[in-house]
């Protein structure tokens, strides 16, 4: 009987249940908000490859990267309505809907994207963000801390008052407290408005200077470490629920594997970026003096400890998350 009740349960011909071989697979479909040649669109890349050589194909992921079946301003909630199954977006470009990811995103002292992309994953598995409760988390990574790159030379502060810089969203107030107008748009924008003058720099990781081209309209960076940019990618969460045990089971352990690979692929994509752009468009990384330096510590220093002692003081666990923060970096720095 048993043997009976599964032949029909699992059917035959077309009512062929997907997932359980490579002829019928099951479809994921994974959008994001840029272009297939950036960093997160690799990553992408690299979650399709692992996913259907570690299920046998049993699993088959489409890409759609540049935005063009959901862009940042609907991406989750895209995701959450079953558009796609799967969706990769900043939690930065969302102020207000990440409290506690707020203050991990602001300058905290990471060397790198490996190490950033380490201590983020982990913070979201600790603090899984309340906005992501109807969603399954698939991974997270971050940007390396970000750089002011500009197409004037940028030495001192007062360089830097009333400029128009873009930087994402919920980190504005790091260009607030340099003195420069900011104005926070998707890097899927940043192309356009960096050539028609709207921006006269950005504040971002470098591999872009490469990838996007930007190098073209930026001369100059700034060798300062500013905030970071996380990204989550996300699944519907009754399409995990529907999944098969083993194949959540191969999507689990890739996680943080994407993570460290991500980061230690954005890292080296940054050098190379660099050599490049100075090499070929002789892009100067101005490095500031050490009374600058310490101008800047001194007006970005208090930053995150307000933002933090503002959310304690609604009920969150921000002094906690920010220990952490602080004991991750650590311990991922060694
Ligand atoms: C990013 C977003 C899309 C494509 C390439 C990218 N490199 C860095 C980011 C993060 C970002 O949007 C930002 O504001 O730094």
């Amino acid at each position: 009987t048993l043997l009976l009740l599964s032949f029909i349960t699992s059917g035959c011909g077309d009512n062929q249940q997907a997932g359980t071989d490579a002829d019928n697979p099951i479809v994921l479909k994974y959008a994001f908000f840029a272009p297939a040649n950036t960093f997160p669109a690799q990553q992408m890349e690299k979650w399709k490859e692992e996913v259907e050589n570690r299920t046998n194909n049993r699993v088959k992921v489409e890409l759609f990267p540049g935005g063009t079946i959901l862009t940042d301003k609907n991406m989750y909630d895209g995701v959450k309505n079953g558009v796609v199954e799967m969706g990769l977006s900043s939690t930065t470009y969302e102020p207000g809907r990440f409290p506690l990811l707020g203050i991990s995103d602001l300058p905290s002292g990471y060397p790198n994207a490996t190490v950033a992309s380490k201590v983020v994953y982990d913070l979201i598995q600790e603090y899984p963000p309340e906005a992501f409760q109807d969603f399954k988390i698939i991974t997270a990574f971050a940007t390396e801390p970000n750089y002011l790159m500009t197409n004037f030379p940028v030495s001192t502060l007062q360089g830097l008052q009333g400029k128009r810089i873009r930087i994402s969203s919920s980190v504005t107030p790091v260009l607030t407290q340099l003195g420069a107008s900011p104005i926070s748009m998707s890097m899927a924008e940043v192309p356009q408005s960096l050539q028609t003058g709207i921006v006269e720099g950005i504040v971002t990781s470098r591999e872009v200077l490469k990838d996007l081209k930007l190098v073209e309209n930026l001369s100059y960076g700034v060798d300062y470490p500013l905030s970071i940019v996380t990204f989550v990618a996300v699944m519907n969460k009754n399409v995990w629920d529907s999944l098969p045990s083993d194949i959540q089971q191969v999507i689990d352990e890739l996680g943080q594997e994407m993570a460290i690979w991500t980061g230690e692929y954005k890292d080296s994509h940054v050098a190379e970026s660099l050599d490049w752009s100075k090499n070929n468009h002789a892009f100067e990384l101005i490095r500031l003096s050490q009374d600058e330096i310490e101008a800047w510590n001194q007006v970005l220093q208090p930053l995150q400890d307000e933002y933090v002692a503002d959310l304690q003081s609604k009920g969150l666990p921000a002094e906690a998350y920010q220990e952490r923060l602080y004991e991750l970096i650590s311990q991922y720095s060694q």
